[in-house]
């Protein structure tokens, strides 16, 4: 019997993946560049099941049914154009290729494009959940060619986590790169989630002067509320975790944060498309800055430490700043979702892509780094109006950030007045109350473009598109730049 599918890169996410495909009955056959891995993975955990081992891509292909599906799960860049050059001499008309490695969106683009080009169909798909998702249940977000989907959706929807509902976290994303890019705006919105819940431990300990096992058992109350989520959750079981010497392992790490890229293409491309993704900017220039550790410690030393002496609160007072500082992530968290939501509708309307907005806020329920009950509310936000332009606007919404505002105010306030710095819950803040604002101060921003550069205005009292440009000084000229914004 040939085998269902194929996949090539026996890392931790193809080997869990594959194992999970075959939990649900699909028979798979296995390739990787270092034979040996694969060997170990036919001989351990895939012993005694329907997995093939293939040496060679030619092997791969051959132990196939058609039409063809062959995942690749390897390092993104270079190495999966590598694999699709080489697969396609090997591949006939309607095999499809699928690549859930983390690409940049558009590489799928062009990829996408070359397949369907000569006949063949491409799927690039963002899988997140890492090791334990891959194994039980990721949230799987394809897109490319529209018309594979068909072959592959009810594999991809059984081995998907399943929302409380029962719904799969898998759903058709759209055409291109439109998988990869909602999987880079997760990752993005994972980045803005962390540093989210940075920021708070970090007001917990250094204002509230609270413990590891205290902060532990709030974030535990914080996940029994409307917090809930797998972030939460894991911070309070990683502040738990004591050392060999049984002191707190995290005050042990060093504070310089890695990233691999997907925050970062998110921020390129936001910026590329005008929209003011804060908190998410914010949180991949958080982790920039932490890794200076070294010249941190310099400027420690030149502009002193920012770390406030810690002040004598009793527990009424302690619990009220605690409430409001639950309150004041949670607003940050909304509106960092609004932001996320506010990227991808802007790259559909600008790379044409038909985008479900609801159905990716239910892909994000299970599986994935970001799961919580507030993903919830937004795919309810969603389906009660398809059109909602921004899901602060939404009533549910809406109505949260009135309550939650003072609160947000107040913790930004605590922090800033003990020095703390706490750039996701300050900017995210700032975007929030720039854009409930009617009117804000970009109408001096444009009377100085004008006066400087002659690049023009429109006024408040003429019909949009009106331009106009004052002789400011006297000795200027009456030659205006052009209006286009770039
Ligand atoms: P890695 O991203 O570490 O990639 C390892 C795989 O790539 C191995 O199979 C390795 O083969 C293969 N590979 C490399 Br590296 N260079 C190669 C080359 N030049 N030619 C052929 N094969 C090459 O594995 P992973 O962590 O399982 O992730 C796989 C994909 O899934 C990545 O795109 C990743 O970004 C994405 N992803 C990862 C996670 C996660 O939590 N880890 C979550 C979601 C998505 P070898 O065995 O011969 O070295």
């Amino acid at each position: 019997r040939k085998a269902d599918i194929g996949l090539i890169g026996l890392a931790v996410m193809g080997q869990n993946l594959v194992l999970n495909m075959n939990d649900r009955g699909y028979s798979v056959a296995v390739h990787n560049r270092t034979v040996s891995k694969m060997t170990d993975f036919l001989q351990g955990p895939a012993a005694d099941r329907s997995i093939l081992g293939a040496e060679t891509l030619e092997e791969l292909v051959e132990h196939l049914s058609s039409p063809r599906k062959i995942m690749i799960m390897v390092k993104a860049g270079e190495t999966v154009d590598t694999y699709i050059e080489r697969l396609l001499p090997l591949l006939e008309k309607g095999d499809i290729i699928i690549d859930g490695g983390n690409s940049h969106y558009p590489d799928t683009e062009r990829r996408t494009t070359l397949l369907e080009s000569k006949g063949l169909f491409y799927i690039g798909t963002g899988v997140s959940g890492g090791e334990e998702g891959a194994r039980r249940g990721p949230s799987i977000m394809p897109g490319g060619s529209s018309q594979a989907w068909p072959a592959v959706k009810t594999l991809f929807q059984k081995i998907a986590a399943k929302a409380a509902d029962g719904t799969p976290c898998c759903d058709w994303v759209g055409t291109g790169g439109s998988g990869h890019y909602v999987k880079m705006v997760h990752n993005a919105i994972e980045y803005g989630d962390m540093q989210l819940i940075s920021e708070a431990y970090h007001i917990m300990k250094n204002l509230l002067g609270m413990s590891c096992d205290e902060m532990a058992r709030c974030f535990d109350s914080w996940n029994r509320g409307r917090l809930e989520s797998y972030l939460i959750e894991i911070t309070a079981a990683i502040l738990r975790t004591r050392d060999e010497d049984g002191s707190p392992l995290v005050e042990k790490i060093l504070d310089a944060a890695g990233q691999k890229g997907t925050g970062k293409w998110t921020v390129v491309d936001a910026a590329h498309l005008g929209v003011p993704v804060t908190l998410i900017a914010e949180a991949v220039f958080a982790r920039s800055l932490s890794a200076r550790t070294d010249e941190r410690q310099r400027a420690a030393a030149i502009l002193g430490d920012t770390a406030p002496a810690l002040p004598d609160l009793n527990d009424s007072e302690k619990a009220r700043i605690l409430e409001d500082l639950e309150a004041a992530v949670y607003a940050a968290k909304i509106t960092s979702y609004a932001q996320g939501f506010m990227l991808i509708r802007e790259a559909a309307r600008e790379y044409s892509w038909e985008i479900d907005y609801g159905a990716v806020a239910g892909m994000w329920r299970g599986g994935c780094i970001i799961r919580s009950a507030f993903l919830e509310d937004i795919t309810a936000a969603f389906a009660e109006n398809r059109e909602l332009e921004n899901l602060l606007q939404a009533p549910f919404f809406s109505g949260i950030m009135a309550e939650t505002l003072p609160s947000w105010r107040r913790t930004a306030l605590r922090a800033i007045e003990a020095g703390l710095p706490i750039p996701a819950l300050s900017s995210a803040l700032s975007f929030f109350e720039g854009y409930r604002s009617e009117r804000l101060p970009a109408n001096l921003l444009q009377a100085q473009r004008d006066y400087f550069g002659a690049h023009t205005y429109e006024r408040v009292d003429r019909p949009r598109g009106e331009v106009f440009h004052t002789n400011w000084t006297g000795t200027g000229g009456d030659v205006a730049s052009g209006t286009y914004n770039a």
